[in-house]
């Protein structure tokens, strides 16, 4: 199996690479926004396909890269079924398998760090990646994101420690250096965990640890509960303020659109019948069935900010990465579609 660590100096967040040598079939553990060309280029380099993103969890600190590779690539994003992230395309609980070739890694829920939290073990038990469920000589914090200290020290006994002691363990981050610990090791000197550590007393250590807020925590959780794509709520997203944050694909609500649609390029990405059909189209939104968007784009002023819009949300999504990668700076895909902006009853044009 082809195996490699990759990793974020600004959040001290590994990523994981796993392939078969022979199929080339590929997954990655935890990719970050930030990083995204450069696991995409050793990805290509290496020739192999991705076929998963895995998220061990729904993180508070940094941006999953999940919906930029699966809107580059077409790769399938892993998220638990448990934890709010209905954005993924495939939603896995506890004993679920992904594949990836003549490999597999099974699915262990561990929460307490989160509620969602996953780890997956490697189906030869060498190897276990434990998100922030387990640290190196750690454990993922336990107050915020309906943490429970309580259900970490459970999941990580019963679900962690209950693996070989050979097994090693690579974490979601480390903050001093560490690349990897293996489970006899952190059954034997985990500070909080091991070491014959008690339920009480793990729960008295989480409880003293007055950690500061990750800075990015307002940004990255409603972010990943989305895949990773921003959502711009209507009351951020105020007439005077924009919502477009340059190089990045944001989305907005209905509502958003329908006070700033004076101010902004609209694309309809639709099929021309839909265009014309019975949901109507927002006014002065020009027509560009997703498919022919990046050849009309040439035409277009990419200076200008841009806001595409589809049925349901997801073909605009694919329109925006495919603006920005053509070098337009502020992109928007209007969230829900034009079903969400019937829904909110705005007025519409038909015909
Ligand atoms: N200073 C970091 C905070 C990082 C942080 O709180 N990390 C979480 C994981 S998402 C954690 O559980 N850390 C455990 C620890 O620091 O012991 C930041 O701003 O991002
Ligand atoms: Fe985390």
């Amino acid at each position: 199996m082809l195996f490699r660590q990759l990793y974020d100096a600004e959040t001290s967040t590994y990523t994981y690479l796993l392939a078969d040598e022979d199929t080339r079939e590929a997954v990655l553990i935890d990719p970050v926004k930030e990083q995204v060309d450069r696991d995409l280029q050793l990805v290509a380099e290496l020739g192999l396909e991705l076929v998963h993103t895995l998220e061990t969890h729904v993180h508070a600190d940094h941006i999953t890269g999940a919906s930029e590779i699966r809107q580059r690539l077409g790769t399938r994003s892993v998220v638990a079924a448990e934890g709010g992230a209905g954005c993924g395309d495939v939603h896995v609980v506890d004993g679920d398998r992904v594949s990836f070739g003549r490999h597999a890694l099974l699915v262990r829920t561990t929460p307490g760090h989160t509620s969602g939290c996953l780890s997956f073990v490697l189906d030869d038990e060498s190897m276990v990646f434990t998100g922030d469920a387990l640290l190196i000589r750690g454990c993922g914090r336990t107050d915020f994101q309906q943490g429970d200290s309580h259900a970490l020290y459970r999941s990580v006994h019963d679900k962690l420690f209950s693996l070989p002691d050979r097994t090693l363990v690579y974490p979601g981050h480390d903050y001093r250096g560490c690349t990897a610990s293996s489970v006899g090791e952190e059954r034997t000197h985990n500070p909080r965990l091991g070491g014959g550590k008690t339920e009480e007393e793990f729960v008295e250590i989480m409880s003293n640890l007055r950690l500061a807020q990750p800075k990015k925590i307002d940004v990255a959780v409603p972010a990943n509960l989305n895949c990773g794509v921003r959502a711009l709520a209507t009351a951020e997203a105020s007439p005077g303020g924009s919502p477009f944050v340059p190089g990045e694909v944001v989305e907005v609500e209905p509502a958003w659109v329908a006070a700033n649609a004076q101010s902004v390029f609209l694309v309809d990405v639709r099929e021309r019948d839909e265009f014309h059909g019975e949901l109507g189209r927002v006014a002065g939104a020009v027509l560009a069935p997703l498919a022919a968007v990046p050849e009309t784009a040439k035409s277009w002023e990419p200076g200008q900010p841009v806001v595409t819009i589809c049925r349901s949300g997801g073909r605009s999504l694919h329109a925006a990465h495919a603006l920005r990668e053509l070098g337009f700076r502020e992109v928007a895909s209007m969230r829900g579609g034009m079903l969400a902006w019937n829904e909110a009853n705005l007025p519409k044009v038909t015909g």
